[in-house]
């Protein structure tokens, strides 16, 4: 594991490159949007997962700054597409310290602003359930203050963490994530496919998209839309990917 010195270091240097994974509505083949992940270019070790870094960094304030690059390089990113007539809504996972900033929204704005081609709407926000989301006031205030502002929420890893229900119900998150994991073991294990059955009509009852991540095979991707999911991410689909090869993936999907 790296330490933060180094991590620091690493943001200073500019290691750290944003993959980006296509999100489709699996029905009609539109490309809903990607999801921005983050990798660390490291020169000794190569190219590192999230796994390897970001354990040493959540809870610190280091997360924050770590947070506000991706935020600027996704809509960097952004840019750079529009420019090429692609407009491809982003999603950022932001951890919840950084969600608990008290400046949060304000530098959200800032951020969108000097971006021209960026419309709020082009950007959502991923959170996990966490025990970290334990002030629960504070975060519906900051989310429905983002909403407001035109920016969207997605509860991420949906149905992994203690409190999935008291989270949906109060936090106004706009589409629901649910986790890889029932995904992944659906087609063997008729509790998860009736965990996938309950979650979609709960998001049906609520009013929230819902999206299931983990879409690993074709066979995933029928039985889900079989059930009524719509929305899908995953290997069957694609692969997070450098940006530069999102314009050649959009192409080959068509
Ligand atoms: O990309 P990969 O599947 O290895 O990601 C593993 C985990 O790391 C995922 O749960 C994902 O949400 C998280 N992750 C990836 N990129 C970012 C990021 O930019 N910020 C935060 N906070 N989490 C991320
Ligand atoms: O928790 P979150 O949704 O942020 O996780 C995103 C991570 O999941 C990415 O790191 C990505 O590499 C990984 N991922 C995306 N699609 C699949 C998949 O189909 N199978 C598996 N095992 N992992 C996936
Ligand atoms: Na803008
Ligand atoms: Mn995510």
């Amino acid at each position: 594991h790296e330490s933060l010195e180094r991590i620091r270091e690493a943001l200073i240097n500019d290691e750290f490159v944003l993959y980006y994974q296509p999100k489709v509505n699996m029905s009609t083949g539109e490309v809903i949007g990607v999801e921005a992940l983050i990798r660390w270019q490291h020169p000794d070790r190569g190219l590192l997962a999230p796994a390897a870094f970001l354990p040493a960094v959540q809870q610190h304030p280091l997360a924050v700054e770590l947070g506000e690059w991706v935020l600027a390089q996704a809509l960097d990113q952004f840019e750079i597409w529009a420019s090429a007539g692609v407009r491809l809504p982003v999603s950022v996972n932001i951890d919840a310290i950084h969600l608990q900033q008290a400046d949060f929204l304000e530098r959200l704005r800032a951020e969108v602003e000097r971006h021209p081609s960026v419309a709020p709407g082009d950007l959502e926000l991923e959170v996990l359930e966490t025990n970290a989301l334990e002030d629960v006031a504070h975060v519906t205030s900051v989310m429905k203050a983002c909403r407001d502002f035109g920016v969207e929420f997605a509860l991420d890893d949906f149905g992994t963490g203690y409190s999935s229900l008291t989270y949906l119900r109060h936090f106004p998150a706009s589409t629901l994530k649910i986790d890889r994991s029932f995904v992944r073991d659906m087609l063997d294990d008729p509790e998860d496919l009736t965990i996938l059955e309950g979650v979609l009509g709960l998001a049906v009852a609520f009013r929230r998209n819902i999206i299931a991540e983990g879409v690993e095979t074709l066979l995933h991707g029928r039985m889900l839309l079989a059930m009524g999911y719509q929305l899908g991410q995953g290997y069957a689909i694609a692969r997070p990917m450098p940006a530069q090869a999102i314009p050649g993936w959009l192409e080959s999907w068509r």
